[in-house]
């Protein structure tokens, strides 16, 4: 049901989606609150803003409590595609990490041994995978124990998570756990009913994409702008109904995929069921890779690139030099659907403004360069050179 909110409570809206720190988002959403009417059509709304403000609670004081240290938490995105590790002490993951790829970290029989976040680069066909290496979690990491909020901040920004799982040492509570905080921290591992993600532009009115149920596109406009939100591209995966988008709006489920590595499959290899079971019963599909992480062998890298490769929806785009007929020797690591125009747009905005026309060479066209226009869709491997006016 939708929250049918005054026009009092959208005004105070708007003021939570400028806040910029924490702090003033979370004073923000004090106010919204303090201005939703209370009654069954707004229940669910204020569950989801009274969540999100224990969240924003949690982080101010893991920073507090954090300042005077001298490492800090953020990992600068590197590569392509960011994917976090995350496990119980001894699980194996800096073992992992320094086996997939070179990078050094130290691993060591000593629990909660690293105590900053270490990245590393895996490389699958073209595509740049950074891995991090995070702090262990445990039971109650989401209310704040030991690094817990700042390692699940950092899932929150990565693009996908790598669940080290130790199968010597009761892997389905390990499981369970790393699940609930994610859960407790409102990360999601699978995919929802519908998924609707709201891409704030800097014109074109509010367009939508994908299917809606028992509403309108104009319904959706019209709310949209009700929040103050007049330029937007609303992507919806499934089906949406209006208060799945007011949702998204108010608070956006943050979907991440995750994949998980059960390590030590040398000492307990039949463990793997036990895992498998959980996820079964969770409905969460999940994939398992049963590795000995010491020496998890190239495939395992390979698997999990790909696995993210495709969950994340991605694809690799060469760009060729129009004038020295240069094609890039890496490509270009997009979402797939992108069209030719939007990656114009991704390269420089000069090349937007001017395009006149692409080439496009690929195997799967019957002439090839084929010379297309601004709506083409590209796929995974098209070579592009994109001509503006002079
Ligand atoms: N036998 C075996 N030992 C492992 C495996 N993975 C990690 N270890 C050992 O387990 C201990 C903890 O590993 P570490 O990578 O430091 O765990 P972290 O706390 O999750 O970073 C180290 O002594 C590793 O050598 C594995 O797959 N098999
Ligand atoms: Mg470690």
């Amino acid at each position: 049901m939708p929250a049918n909110l005054p026009p009092e409570a959208k005004a105070k809206w708007l003021k939570v989606s400028e806040a910029k720190t924490p702090e003033e988002k979370l004073k923000a959403l004090e106010e919204f609150l303090s201005v939703v009417p209370k009654h069954k059509g707004t229940e669910k709304l204020r569950r989801q803003i009274k969540r999100q403000m224990a969240l924003l609670r949690r982080e101010i004081e893991a920073r507090r409590q954090k300042k005077g240290r001298r490492f800090s938490f953020f990992v600068e995105k590197e590569g392509d595609v960011q994917l976090v590790l995350l496990g119980f002490p001894n699980s194996g993951k800096s073992t992992l990490l320094k086996s997939l790829t070179r990078a050094s970290v130290e691993a060591s029989p000593e629990p909660f041994e690293t105590k900053k976040p270490t990245p590393g680069m895996l490389k699958w066909e073209g595509v740049y995978f950074q891995l991090v290496d995070t702090p262990s979690i445990m039971e109650s990491a989401a209310k704040g124990a030991g690094l817990g909020v700042q390692v699940l901040s950092m899932a929150r920004n990565a693009d996908g998570l790598i669940l080290v799982i130790d199968l010597s040492a009761g892997p389905e509570y390990q499981l369970r756990t790393l699940l609930k905080e994610l859960e407790d921290f409102q990360i999601s591992v699978s995919r929802g009913k519908c998924e609707v993600t709201i891409e704030r532009r800097r014109g074109g009115g509010i367009v939508v994409m994908g299917e809606l149920e028992g509403c309108s596109v104009a319904d959706v406009q019209k709310l949209l702008r009700s929040y103050g939100i007049y330029n937007a591209a609303v992507r919806i995966r499934g089906r949406a109904s209006l208060d799945d988008i007011e949702s998204a709006v108010i608070a956006p489920r943050i979907y991440k995929p995750a994949i998980v590595v059960a390590t030590k499959a040398d000492l307990a290899p039949h463990n793997v069921d036990n895992v498998k079971r959980v996820l079964a019963e969770l409905n969460l599909g999940i994939k398992v890779i049963p590795v000995d992480a010491r020496s998890p062998g190239k495939e395992v890298g390979e698997t999990i690139a790909s696995y993210f490769f495709n969950e994340l929806e991605l694809m690799r785009i060469y760009t060729r030099n129009p004038r020295t007929g240069e094609i890039a020797y890496r490509p270009l690591v997009v979402r797939r659907g992108l069209r030719v125009i939007d990656l114009a747009e991704k390269i420089h905005s000069s090349l937007y403004e001017n395009f006149k026309y692409a080439r496009v060479w690929s195997d799967r066209l019957k002439f090839s360069p084929q010379r297309v226009g601004a709506d083409f869709v590209l796929e995974d491997g098209d070579v592009v050179e994109i001509i503006a006016k002079a």
